[in-house]
């Protein structure tokens, strides 16, 4: 039985987003913050050759049993389901974290610019919060419909405060006043479209803001970077092989969870880091 309503899976097929949709308790939620928080304060002592910053923002679901179980939660699938079909993969599992008063922004793009995926319809963002995702906070705006578009040109900026991984934003005018506030409670997640415009603010306030992000798609969504990609299958089945179907080794940080990332990350820079003007470090080598 699908996870949305027929009017829910309209107003993302119209709007291309969905926002609020409940997903995990609030003291599910803060589980999931202080699971991410151990890694933090225990990373320092792992001796790894990359920040935890990096393993954050880039495939945390390789390393990360967290991430790795948030991606795979029935109630999320349940709703995925509702919009891209029974079978599912995970492209990508990412931690945005704003700190407390930073001015670290995220321009307004669309995801589908960089991913080889072409301008796909078969994937779709969870953004989970794990902390209040306020406009204060710096939660994520959305211009409704946006995604009725084409790709549009994208500009990389480079620039200091920007979480992405190249400062890109959307080369043409985006009308402020067209964007919607997607505010979310921890626990709850949106749903938004990789061709949809969207960004968020500075976090003004004294908490962190966390945002866990898996990033779904369907087996049959188009690869065409420039190297193999991979993909985790968390429903159903992946008949076209179109992807490398992994699934990363159990436990934190492993031997054999830190390889398989080096190896995904060196595949996935070259279309990740394709026609930027400077080096991305996000997909950089150690
Ligand atoms: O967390 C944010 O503020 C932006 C996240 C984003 O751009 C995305 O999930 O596609």
């Amino acid at each position: 039985m699908p996870a949305l309503a027929e009017t829910q899976v309209a107003a993302y097929r119209r709007d291309g987003f969905l926002c609020p949709v409940d997903v995990f308790t609030p003291a599910e939620a803060q589980q999931l913050r202080a699971e991410l928080e151990a890694h933090e304060a225990l990373h320092p002592s792992r001796g790894l050759k990359r920040d935890i910053a990096q393993y954050q923002r880039v495939n945390a679901h390789v390393v990360m049993e967290t991430a790795r179980r948030v991606a795979a939660e029935r109630r999320i699938l349940d709703a995925v389901e509702s919009l891209l079909g029974p079978d599912l993969m995970v492209w990508s599992c990412e931690y945005f974290i704003k700190e407390p008063h930073t001015t670290k922004v995220v321009s307004w793009h669309q995801d589908l610019t960089y991913w080889g995926m072409d301008g796909s319809d078969h994937e779709v963002t969870a953004w989970i919060a794990l902390s209040p995702a306020t406009e204060a906070s710096g939660c994520m705006r959305f211009v409704p419909g946006s995604h009725g578009q084409a790709l549009v040109p994208h500009r990389d900026t480079f620039a200091e405060d920007n979480l992405l991984s190249r400062g890109q934003e959307i080369a043409v005018e985006v009308d402020e006043a067209d964007a919607v506030v997607a505010a979310l409670n921890p626990g709850q997640m949106s749903l938004h479209h990789g061709r949809l415009f969207h960004a968020s603010g500075p976090n003004v306030t004294d908490d962190r803001r966390i945002g866990l992000v898996v990033r779904y798609i369907r087996p049959d969504t188009p690869s065409t970077g420039v190297g193999r990609d991979y993909a985790m299958l968390v429903r159903g089945c992946d008949r076209t092989l179109g992807r490398i179907n992994m699934v990363p080794p159990s436990g934190d940080f492993s031997p054999a969870a830190i390889a398989l990332y080096e190896e995904i990350l060196a595949a996935q820079s070259a279309t990740l880091s394709d026609g930027a003007e400077g080096g991305v470090s996000l997909y950089a080598e150690a």
